[in-house]
């Protein structure tokens, strides 16, 4: 008797906390039971009935070539047979650099981790210790991680120092991070003019994932670059979606803004735990070895998520004229999408760029967290599960970017769309 998703649920929640390794696998904000994984394979999902769908959550970001790319899987069993960590330098976590440091130009050094939290973690803590001061931006609705630092609500006027956002935070750190409305280079100002010569850094993502996908307003992110520039504060890209997702390289390419430090992740380990700093030479150099600012990891740069890794940035290097036809593919999705909400008189404003895209049940614009949150979260919860039933498995929060592979196909965006008018008409 194959099990039902309720008695697996029911079984990891008797060891799991809450059931699942990570909070938003539990479905708290759409409801119901989540659905098991059992296994995947270019665009589709299986769940533990073995019921198939088209996946458009692609583990949050990382299976951009689609699920079990075969020569990503051959590279991982390859590294396998030769052993899984050994706590030793190795050469495949240099050609890992090479390929990073030469696509990205801004990065001139790189230290790798075990995923994205390390990551922003690490910057944060770099551009204090190579600044000497303390005081830290970020933007209402990025996320990057769960660092202490970064799980910051912003405080009640733009200029009003973080509140903890999460208990467990001390007043004390949370005081030491400013949280600004994103695409405000009004509040940016005012910040850096009250706070200038305190600020070691200001952290973005560059195209916010984590509120839903909002774009950078026009000259956002060059003001925050002159600003950050003139304070002698240390800019951040957490590219840790971005990377390597719209282009091969970093968002940072398309606009060429060099931030100091970037943030990687997700992409660059084709599916296992990975993340990245880099930067700046004089910067990271102060990270020890060569330098003070403490940082480590057992598993940093293991190889078996650089073989991963670099199989899948290296077809993707190989295939980088088909994140057109995939941004292609992601356009009429999202616009034959549009026409089946309005023909439904359902208000929606679909955020979209390249393969990365959010679908606001309200009418928009959607350009911050405020716009994001007036969304009709119990609309959106009742479409997630309506194309569930449909076989189509999207992101379980109306606050999250979906995605498209490069293994997605023509007959998936329609099949997708079939599915979108089954639901809206049982919605
Ligand atoms: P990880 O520690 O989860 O590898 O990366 C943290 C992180 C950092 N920066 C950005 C821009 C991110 O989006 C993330 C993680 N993304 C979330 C979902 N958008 C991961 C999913 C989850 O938390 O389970």
């Amino acid at each position: 008797m194959t099990p039902t998703h309720e008695d697996l649920f029911a079984a990891a929640g008797l060891v799991i906390a809450g059931g699942v390794n990570s909070p938003v696998r539990a479905w708290k904000s759409v409801g119901g039971i989540p659905i098991f994984a059992s296994h995947a394979k270019g665009s589709r999902i299986y769940d533990s009935t073995g019921k198939e769908y088209i996946d458009y959550v692609l583990s949050w970001g990382p299976m951009i070539l689609g699920h079990a790319h075969p020569d990503v899987i051959a590279a991982l069993c390859q590294a396998a047979q030769k052993g899984t960590s050994f706590g030793a330098p190795t050469d495949a976590e240099t050609q890992m650099a090479q390929l990073i440091c030469e696509t990205i130009p801004s990065i001139q050094r790189i230290r790798m981790t075990s995923s994205g939290t390390e990551a922003a973690m690490t910057a944060v803590r770099l551009a204090r210790g190579y600044t000497g001061r303390n005081l830290i931006i970020k933007f209402d609705g990025c996320y990057h991680g769960h660092a202490d630092s970064l799980l910051i609500k912003a405080g009640s006027g733009v200029t009003t120092l973080g509140i903890p956002g999460s208990p467990g935070i001390p007043e004390e750190l949370a005081g030491l991070t400013l949280s600004l409305p994103y695409n405000d280079p009004g509040a940016l100002e005012k910040a850096i003019e009250r706070y200038g010569n305190q600020l070691a850094a200001v952290i973005v993502e560059p195209v916010a994932g984590n509120m839903g996908v909002v774009m950078p307003q026009e000259g956002f992110l060059k003001k925050l670059r002159e600003l950050t520039a003139e304070n002698g504060t240390v800019l951040i890209f957490d590219e840790v979606i971005t990377g390597f997702r719209f282009s091969f390289g970093g968002y940072q390419n398309l606009i060429g803004i060099e931030p100091d430090l970037t943030c990687l992740g997700k992409i660059i380990g084709g599916g296992l735990p990975v993340g990245a700093l880099g930067g700046k030479k004089e910067i990271m150099e102060r990270l020890a070895p060569t330098g003070d600012v403490y940082q480590a990891g057992t598993l940093s740069g293991n190889p078996l998520a650089m073989s991963a890794g670099i199989a899948t940035l290296n077809i993707l290097k190989s295939k980088a004229d088909s994140y057109q036809s995939q941004s292609h593919l992601a356009d009429v999705l999202c616009r034959e999408m549009k026409k089946l909400f309005s023909g439904h008189g359902i208000a929606t404003c679909i955020n979209r760029i390249f393969s990365m895209f959010t679908v606001f049940f309200q009418e928009g614009p959607v350009n911050d967290l405020n716009a994001a949150l007036k969304s009709d979260t119990g609309l959106y919860a009742r479409y997630f599960h309506g194309m569930l039933e449909n076989g189509i498995w999207l992101a379980p929060s109306q606050f999250e970017a979906g995605f498209l592979s490069f293994a997605h196909t023509a007959d998936d965006v329609d099949r997708t769309l079939d599915a979108c008018s089954k639901t809206l008409r049982d919605l």
